[in-house]
């Protein structure tokens, strides 16, 4: 509760007078008020969740939200003639995360809270984050991203820990950043720096010297790896953020007098992708300091600890030459070598349990699942696939170990604050119970037949699409029309996720407009995506998109039905301006391949309907709405994975055997496209397409835009079309990140 009178004595002038900056100033001292009231959420046990990414967003919105500010602060501005809105945009994003795993451990905190579970994240203080995107001659362009620079949402404690770096000590500095729970609790997400870091060692874009580790250490998320300095950063990275959560912990505990021996009984650890994972020989290193034994310390880590698996591409999984781990950290060397000694002896028949291989290079998840009491996938599928396939041998062993956990998101920030018209409409339709048990949603299908409420869902949607537009009108300069059909793909770039199949749709769709077929209405093609530094063919698909919307934009005959969006630098702000306003939820991934995605669950809880490969957590999603409200296409895992088992696919064939696709491909060096692009990029991609095609996107090509054209007409069947959207978020409940939690609390973490 915040009065007007209150609030204004906060700013120290007339609302109406004041600027965005002052009015956010203001409210970030209103936050900071309420905050300190709220006591820190304390238990018999305390789980650290560890995690390289922390993709947080904006944090004003929701904490005004989760404090219970929100409604009469909104009041309070537009009483004023000020809008809610305009404030929240005064501050500057954190740029702490890539994506899905970072903005699912953002999630999760604010679950955690929310469910008065004592847990804390430890993270990196991320000086330029991962970068800037930022495009010129239709191609990406990475500029380091200066997110502290505003004011400060950290809080610098005294917290200081000695980590040592290739026999070299460093001092370490703690920064807090509060964590309110919706309508209790109060957790903390600690992240580490160095205070000799220095930002004015990068240079042209965001190169620096690689090797003063002194001086670079938390520059960048994922500084690029492609050398071995680069590698050697990023095991510096790590193991500085491990062992500071390592000292965090038994410093805690032994602060609570607790007995070390019995760590399992007070602590349990989160492993979130392997980045973390040289927390398991850190944290037995400190028991062992402690006088514990290292067999009886290995035990105790194992059940302490839990990890995480967010994917089965191999180059995902991370596998540190030892000469490098004896670089960095040649204390912990001697244990490294102990576990896998330990693991050896265990299971000397199958050497894929090894967790350093014949080419000595140490296996990160191989460590955590021998000395991790669980391990989880992400979605129903992804599990599967990791017990019978990926992981098998592991399964073998420790299948008890396994379980599912499938993600979530949180319904305060992807519903309540990013689409408040939708979120009001529910309450006045099924009241506020839903904001604590989200599964209560399922209440809106009474209104399935109900014509002024589907009405109502319809026209919502409208003003989030006006919006929208607004938003790309004053980003992009770029004009989208309301009335079109939105079709939104928003999501890292991975060739796995097949960005470049929508873009070979893209040509499909343009050349039919050429042949005068066009479309039952305009479409736009809204895409959000950073490629990383490195990674080549990454770039060159946002190169072909890039020249795919100048080509549309200066082409009169097929400018009024297609459109082509490429959002500038996709965040969280951005995400939460865009997600509203989707018609279509494009999740195309090759299937086996995207182990969850929760940009889909955003989607569908605001009312878009996906059209979807049946991969990831879409499998969910096809079970709860049913097959008549989703679209899915294309080859199921056990087909992709049976065509990569023999080697049996060939893109080239399918580029020779259809006509139609061997007209797409060939556009994307044709006269059109190479007067606006690079060709030899565009080169490069065709005959990526042609000849390698590692995600098979010439596989499902066809039965996409079969599919995309029944969406499009079914869109226009607008009765059936409101029944789907009213069904997608009635049935969004599952996916709330607050079962997610508690399922991870009642199978894994068990804090009372
Ligand atoms: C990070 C990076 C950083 C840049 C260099 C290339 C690269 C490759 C892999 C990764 C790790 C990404 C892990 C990740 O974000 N996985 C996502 O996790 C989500 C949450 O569980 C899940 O929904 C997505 O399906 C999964 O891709």
């Amino acid at each position: 509760m915040v009065t007007e009178k209150e609030f204004t004595e906060l700013l120290g002038k007339q609302i109406s007078a004041a600027t965005r900056e002052e009015l956010y100033a203001a409210c970030l001292k209103l936050v900071q008020q309420h905050m300190a009231e709220r006591p820190l959420t304390s238990g018999e046990k305390k789980l650290y969740y560890i995690s390289a990414e922390f993709l947080i967003g904006k944090q004003l919105g929701k904490n005004l939200i989760n404090l219970g500010l929100y409604d009469d602060l909104r009041q309070i501005l537009a009483d004023n003639g000020k809008n809610i809105n305009d404030v929240q945009d005064a501050e500057e994003e954190p740029s702490l995360g890539n994506g899905g795993l970072g903005r699912l451990a953002a999630c999760f905190l604010d679950s955690i809270a929310t469910l008065g579970l004592c847990g804390d994240g430890i993270g990196l203080r991320y000086h330029f984050g991962l970068f800037k995107q930022d495009f010129k001659d239709h191609k990406q362009v990475e500029i380091p991203d200066a997110w502290l620079g505003g004011p400060a949402i950290l809080r610098r404690t005294d917290t200081t820990f000695q980590v040592q770096l290739a026999g070299k000590n460093y001092n370490s500095v703690m920064y807090d950043l509060d964590v309110a729970g919706f309508r209790t609790g109060r957790n903390t997400l600690h992240l580490f720096d160095l205070d000799s870091v220095d930002e004015s060692i990068v240079h042209d874009g965001i190169q620096f010297d690689k090797k003063n580790i002194e001086k670079n250490l938390t520059l960048f998320l994922y500084p690029d790896d492609s050398d071995k300095d680069g590698q050697l950063l990023r095991i510096y990275q790590q193991y500085f953020m491990v062992s500071n959560a390592a000292q965090l912990i038994i410093k805690e505990q032994k602060a609570l007098g607790h007995d070390l021996s019995r760590l399992h009984e007070y602590v349990a650890v989160q492993i979130n992708d392997t980045h973390p994972s040289l927390i398991i020989p850190e944290l037995i290193r400190l028991l062992i300091q402690e006088g514990i034994p290292m067999r009886h310390a290995a035990t105790i880590v194992t059940n302490t600890c839990a990890y995480t698996n967010h994917t089965i591409l191999a180059e995902a999984l991370e596998k540190w030459p030892i000469s490098y781990l004896t670089e960095v950290v040649p204390h912990l060397m001697p244990i490294i070598g102990g576990l896998d000694f330990g693991a050896v002896c265990a299971f000397h028949d199958n050497a894929d349990l090894n967790i350093i291989d014949n080419e000595n290079r140490v296996h990160m998840a191989k460590m955590d699942m021998h000395y991790s009491h669980s391990i989880n996938g992400v979605a129903a599928l992804h599990t599967e696939i990791l017990k019978h396939q990926e992981l098998r041998h592991f399964h073998d062993v420790y299948y008890d170990r396994f379980n599912n956990k499938t993600n979530g998101i949180s319904f305060r920030r992807w519903l309540m604050l990013c689409n408040h018209e939708l979120s009001d409409f529910i309450d006045e339709l099924i009241g506020t119970e839903w904001h604590d048990d989200e599964y209560k949603l399922e209440n809106l299908l009474q209104y399935y037949d109900n014509e002024i409420v589907l009405n109502r869902l319809v026209e919502i949607k409208y003003h989030n699409k006006v919006r929208a537009a607004e938003f790309i009108r004053w980003k992009e300069g770029i004009e989208v029309d309301p009335e079109s059909v939105f079709c939104v793909m928003v999501k890292r770039l991975h060739e796995y996720k097949r960005q470049q199949m929508n873009a070979l749709y893209i040509i499909y769709e343009y050349m039919r407009i050429k042949r005068g077929e066009v479309p039952p209405r305009p479409i736009t093609i809204i895409f959000g995506a950073k490629a990383a530094p490195a990674y080549t063919m990454a770039k060159h698909i946002i190169h072909l998109i890039l020249c795919l919307q100048d080509l549309i934009e200066h082409d009169p005959q097929v400018k009024p039905w297609l459109k082509v969006v490429f959002i500038r630098n996709y965040n969280v702000a951005k995400a939460e301006k865009l997600i509203p306003a989707a018609d279509i939820s494009e999740q195309i991934s090759l299937a086996s391949k995207e182990a969850s995605g929760t940009g889909n669950m955003k989607l569908m809880l605001n009312g878009a309907v996906t059209i979807g490969t049946a991969d990831g957590a879409n499998v969910e999603i096809r079970d709860l709405v049913g097959y008549g409200n989703i679209y899915i296409f294309g080859r199921t895992s056990d087909d992709v994975i049976n065509l990569y088992n023999c080697s049996g696919y060939h893109a080239r064939e399918y580029y020779e055997r259809s006509q139609s696709i061997h007209e797409i491909l060939d556009f994307i060096t044709g006269p059109e496209l190479s007067a606006i692009g690079d060709i030899e990029v565009l080169k490069a991609l065709q005959d990526n397409l042609i000849n390698h095609d590692w995600f098979m996107t010439l596989l499902d090509l066809e039965s996409y835009c079969s599919v995309k054209e029944t969406i499009l007409y079914d869109y226009e069947n607008r009765d059936k079309w409101k029944r789907m959207m009213l069904v997608n978020i009635a049935k969004a409940g599952f996916f709330s990140s607050d079962r997610t939690i508690m399922e991870y609390n009642r199978d894994i973490w068990h804090l009372k």
